[in-house]
């Protein structure tokens, strides 16, 4: 065990005092297999009383002043109350031993010698307790993403100190609705450039793309089979794993939260952020499976305005989109920082409502008895009509014209945001605010269908579930229905004239129509109603403003094509299989597309 004194200064810029001094332990932490966890534990020097541990684990590595530099941003608001702060790298990643596993499956009870994630975090906080001076005997953990992940997998059997936890932006079913898949449809950008990253060696690892414009690059790549012949030849487990599960099996559902969750065991504060690129779906989905066992009041929401993980950040703003100041900073404040206090130290008392949402357009955070509110909400139905419009009449025309049609071809697919899109991973690579780009890019293209409203004679403000009813066909035997409901600012708007905000947004695999397991041939020309969730907003589209829908069955690269025609395994699709369709959604009195709007009645 080393410990030492940080704080030497080499360069003259670091020798500012430093506003809290620690002691640093770098230790290795066996687990009960005898793997050993390469753990970083900072310990606040001269403490007036015992502190509660406040843990991160993760598989990004802590090295080269990562740790520090975390503990002056991300944990300043935490480090000034006081924690024992421990971080830790999983299993197989940088410092520690044993053999890393993507989202290491929930361990088999009746096997006493499995281990998985929990089981390591246990192991963790029982070594933490007995060896680590000056601690109360309590311990917190969180953790963002991956580390939300593996905040929610110490909470199925967690250790008896484990007395707090908030689990952020955690995926919660990578086959319906985070990182890798949506509604069964692949997220082929972040699929291919993630799993480089993690499976290239312990360390993260950037895939070298030869063109800078990524679009290009997948787009000359062809088929998904090109990835495993070209790149990976079989030797990425997860890629692997993409290609032998392209539907919902028991490896998808074996690893899905609302399967492994079933009791709410710790006070736990789930965090999302409206506009998270990678895992929205996650935090909603976990606070709801938590929710239906939570007679204690111990499950609590968060979300806020924010990118994936941006409350760790600044928060003013998301790339053009302005919040009225910096609510990252609020949430680690007043949100964060309390609530841990409360739970690890006996400080404060809690005034955390069930769910605290920013409403987005308005700039103020609002707090709810529910998520999504029940009371004070009325369900209205926003149809499709005629020559691009958007209302709340239902539509009457009969005739089987009434639909808008468009050519959906995957040799030309639609860019899901300007290009040039560079690599996921790469400075200034766009991928963090691409939900908020203006979406007047795609306006003009012919394989887009839009829908506007009116200018709004005053507010609608939209707090909750958002579900699209597409009611479309095809010429072709599979499809792809990318629904995007879009905030239109008023040409007079001083600061973002005639922008376009998208607010919330889905893709739908029409094989999965019926089920997520069995995928069926959709018949040509044949009229199917497709009810897409879009997932929940908070949000006010302001008066003057107009509402606008867009419908199209490309958003390349950050979905892989859909071939159109009929292939048991798009994974395994050859090139030919690749066909333009001609695609038709239906405005008429017995097919009518609409959206279904929760809009505050008060
Ligand atoms: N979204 C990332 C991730 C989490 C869990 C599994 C796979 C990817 C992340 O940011 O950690």
């Amino acid at each position: 065990m080393k410990m030492m004194v940080i704080g030497a200064c080499l360069a003259l810029a670091a020798c500012a005092p430093k506003p809290q001094a620690w002691d640093k332990m770098d230790v290795m932490i066996p687990a009960r297999d005898g793997v050993k966890l390469h753990t970083l534990i900072f310990i606040p020097k001269n403490a007036p009383e015992k502190l509660p541990f406040l843990i991160e684990r993760s598989p990004y590595g802590f090295d080269n002043g990562r740790a520090e530099r975390t503990l002056e941003t991300r944990y300043k608001q935490l480090a000034a109350d006081g924690y024992i702060f421990v971080l830790q790298d999983i299993r197989g990643r940088y410092g520690s031993e044993g053999q890393f596993v993507m989202q290491r499956p929930v361990r088999d009870r009746s096997d006493s010698k499995s281990i998985d994630e929990g089981t390591d975090t246990y192991d963790t906080i029982d070594w933490l307790l007995k060896n680590v001076p000056g601690n109360n005997g309590r311990a917190g953990l969180l953790g963002i993403s991956y580390g939300g992940w593996l905040t929610a997998m110490a909470l199925i059997e967690p250790h008896p100190a484990l007395k707090a936890a908030s689990e952020q932006a955690s995926p919660a079913d990578m086959f319906l609705g985070d990182d890798f898949h949506h509604n069964g449809a692949f997220r082929l950008s972040y699929g291919f450039e993630y799993v480089s990253r993690m499976e290239t060696g312990k360390v993260q690892y950037i895939f070298n793309f030869d063109k800078f414009d990524t679009f290009d690059w997948y787009l000359s790549l062809g088929p998904l089979s090109a990835i495993d012949e070209k790149y990976f030849h079989g030797e990425k487990p997860t890629w692997t794993n993409f290609v032998n599960h392209p539907n919902y099996d028991s490896f998808w559902r074996g690893q899905a939260m609302n399967e492994v969750l079933t009791k709410t065991t710790v006070p736990n504060l789930n965090v999302a952020g409206w506009w998270d690129q990678e895992d929205y779906y996650g935090p909603m989905k976990i606070y709801q499976t938590l929710e239906k066992n939570d007679a204690d009041h111990k499950n609590y929401l968060v979300v806020g305005p924010w990118r994936h993980g941006g409350w760790g950040g600044e928060g003013k703003n998301l790339g053009a989109i302005d919040f009225g100041g910096d609510q990252s900073l609020y949430f680690r404040e007043k949100i964060e920082a309390p609530w841990f206090a409360y739970w690890l130290k006996d400080k404060g008392k809690l005034d955390e409502p069930e769910a605290m949402a920013f409403e987005t357009g308005r700039n103020t955070w609002e707090r709810y008895d529910a998520w999504p509110p029940k009371d004070g909400i009325e369900n209205r139905k926003l149809y499709t009509a005629a020559n691009g419009a958007l209302t709340f009449d239902a539509p009457r025309d009969t005739s089987e014209n009434a639909f808008d049609s468009y050519l959906s071809d995957p040799a030309h697919p639609v860019p899901y945001r300007h290009r040039p899109i560079p690599p996921t991973y790469s400075r200034d690579s766009g991928w963090t605010q691409w939900l908020v780009e203006d979406q007047r890019f795609v306006d003009q293209r012919v394989d887009v269908a839009t829908w506007s409203s009116e200018p709004l004679k005053s507010d609608v403000v939209v707090s909750g579930d958002v579900v699209a009813h597409v009611f479309a066909s095809t010429s072709g035997e599979d499809s792809d229905w990318i629904v995007k409901l879009i905030d239109v600012y008023p040409e007079n708007d001083e600061k973002l004239p005639g922008y376009e905000l998208m607010i919330a947004d889905e893709v739908f695999r029409a094989r999965f129509r019926n089920s997520f397991e069995k995928p069926e041939r959709v018949e040509p020309d044949k009229i199917y109603e497709y009810p897409v969730d879009i997932h929940s907003a908070d949000h006010a589209f302001q008066q003057g403003h107009r509402i606008m829908l867009q419908v199209q069955s490309t958003w390349f690269p950050l979905i892989d094509r859909n071939p159109q025609t009929w292939v048991e395994n798009i994974y395994k699709a050859p090139a030919s299989a690749y066909r333009a369709a001609t695609q038709k959604i239906f405005r008429s009195a017995k097919y009518a597309t609409y959206v279904e709007l929760p809009v505050q009645t008060r």
